[in-house]
């Protein structure tokens, strides 16, 4: 069999259905593989949003997303998809042509070196040597991906390798010396937690996107209710509990709920659940008080105490460990601490929100009264990352997509166009800001492309408009190179590209816009104009 069928063939052995790629001359033997299969191909108009739509559709549908690109500038182009999916624990298969095997390390046409160049990006990364061990590296590369702290994995196939014959026989299982994932949490380590926390008056729980990598929800809210903990949640672990569960509390962090960061300061034991602690979600809070217990639940043993000192930890998977937890916990003594909880947040919604111009809090707050439970909302980065995290509400089985981690932006919309093929009956909406939408504004030809009904929600405050708050805040106002005075006309390219659009100007239009686009169920851009001086809290 020809290696590139066989790639091909072990492909649709791990029950791939779709590749997010852009093809060239080092990849071609792999493209003309897949012309003849059943895996959808999706060419997407820049690399790097390969990477990113394969990543929401892995957030969509909790598989392992695959993207391919050629060598060279192809492969260069999806590194920020890669670095971006890696701080956040997604799981790709990322899959690039790389020039003869004879011609590595010559410098000839279009020759990069990705395996070096994304060694600190990926879980793990591959350079196929012989065409006889590919079934057995992409058996293990998926393996790689999903298993454990998910994360990307990239196989480099050199052009000749991808031409030559093997004997096909896919592998049944993998075994990779080193590396065995621990899923079930020292017994031990879980008793003590136990202990600790029937001990404890003020006991909080803090999630991070681990939760909703472990697909963990159900047990999260078991654990909560049953033992009736409070939970608070980083960027990355919104929905990882519904913000209708009377035990949800909201985001801590710099860019977080100020009652979340103040509960997390004053609870005695702190549960650390799914989340490497990163700066943003520990500033704004000081970490710790000294009567704190600290346990901390991580599948990864490098985040266990990397970042906050840890009295308790504990290294597993989230389910496993809080399915645990739920058996073996009673419920504990805390209506004084949530009904203290609860008057402090009461305090905060009483907060009047301006209600001139597209006020993008309460649009997004609007937003959430009108949208289905289904939908998915990936969410850019900037002001307009923020005013989404803190005020769309996830309930049902709503999803936010973000890039939490590397914070890279152009990253909303071909993840929302990943999220929109895993489920095209579902309502995807992508927030977006005018800089980050410039990164990716090509994209818009993908969606028409496949007839993407997705809805764009532009936030248009013609400037960099986070940058420009640190400027604000950091450097007396001195404004540099943060303004976007004379950005196009969006609307119009939008419906150059078969996008109807519309420019609201104030709130009472944009609530009339979405509803109509909400209930029209086709896509539809949407350039909210948002006073440049908004601020992000
Ligand atoms: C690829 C990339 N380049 C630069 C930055 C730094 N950065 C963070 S937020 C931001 C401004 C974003 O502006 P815009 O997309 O208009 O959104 P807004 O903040 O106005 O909502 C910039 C430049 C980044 N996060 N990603």
């Amino acid at each position: 069999m020809r290696a590139s069928d066989a790639i091909i063939k072990s492909l649709e052995e791990e029950k791939v259905h779709m590749i997010f790629g852009y093809p060239g001359g080092a990849i071609l033997p792999f493209y003309d593989s897949l012309r003849t299969s059943n895996i959808e191909h999706i060419l997407v108009r820049h690399e790097q949003s390969a990477a990113h739509s394969a990543s929401g559709y892995a957030r969509a549908t909790g598989k392992v997303g695959v993207c391919t690109a050629t060598s060279g500038p192809g492969a260069t182009n999806l590194i920020t998809g890669i670095a971006t999916a890696y701080m956040d624990s997604i799981p790709l298969v990322i899959i690039t042509g790389q020039v003869d095997s004879n011609f590595i390390g010559k410098d000839v046409f279009q020759e990069a070196d990705i395996t070096g160049a994304t060694e600190p990006f990926t879980k793990h990364n591959y350079l196929v040597k012989n065409a006889q061990d590919l079934p057995k590296i992409i058996k293990e590369a998926f393996y790689i991906a999903s298993s454990g702290r998910p994360g990307p994995v990239l196989i480099d196939i050199p052009v000749d390798i991808q031409k030559e014959h093997i004997k096909y026989d896919y592998p049944k299982s993998v075994n990779i010396p080193g590396y065995k994932p621990t899923y079930e949490g020292h017994a031990g380590q879980v008793k003590r937690a136990l202990q600790k926390l029937k001990a404890s008056q003020k006991p909080l729980i803090c999630v991070g996107g681990g939760i909703i990598c472990a697909k963990a929800s159900k047990e999260l809210k078991d654990f909560a209710e049953k033992a009736k903990i409070p939970v608070v949640h980083t960027l990355m672990g919104i929905g990882a509990l519904p913000s209708d569960s009377p035990y949800y509390v909201g985001m801590v962090g710099s860019h977080g709920h100020s009652f979340s960061n103040q509960i997390v300061m004053e609870s005695d034991l702190l549960m650390i659940i799914g989340t490497r602690v990163g700066d943003r979600a520990t500033a704004g809070m000081k970490l710790l008080n000294e009567k704190q217990n600290i346990i901390h639940v991580d599948i990864d043993p490098a985040e266990v105490g990397k970042n906050i000192d840890t009295t308790i930890p504990i290294v597993g998977d989230a389910k496993n460990i809080l399915k645990q937890f739920s058996n073996k916990c009673t419920t504990l003594q805390t209506d004084a601490w949530m009904e203290k909880i609860n008057q402090l947040k009461e305090t905060y919604h009483k907060e009047e929100l301006d209600a001139s111009h597209v006020n993008p809090k309460k649009a997004l707050n609007f937003l959430s009264k009108v949208v289905d439970d289904e939908a998915i909302l990936a969410a850019d980065v900037g002001q307009n990352q923020l005013w989404a995290a803190r005020n769309f509400k996830i309930k049902g089985n709503r999803k936010f997509f973000t890039s939490g981690g590397l914070g890279t932006m152009g990253y909303s919309l071909p993840a929302a166009i990943g999220a929109k093929l895993a489920f095209p009956e579902k309502t995807v909406i992508c927030v977006v800001g005018d800089g980050g939408l410039q990164m990716s504004l090509s994209e818009l030809g993908t969606i028409l492309e496949n007839d993407l009904n997705i809805i764009i929600l532009l936030f248009n405050n013609s400037r960099l408009g986070m940058v420009r708050e640190l400027q604000d805040i950091h450097y007396e106002s001195n404004y540099f190179s943060v303004t976007l005075n004379k950005n196009p006309d969006f609307v119009k390219i939008a419906e150059a590209y078969g996008l109807p659009g519309k420019k609201v100007t104030s709130q009472k239009e944009f609530e009339e816009t979405i509803q109509g686009a909400l209930t029209s169920k086709k896509g539809y851009f949407i350039e909210c104009v948002v006073d440049s001086d908004f601020s992000t809290l």
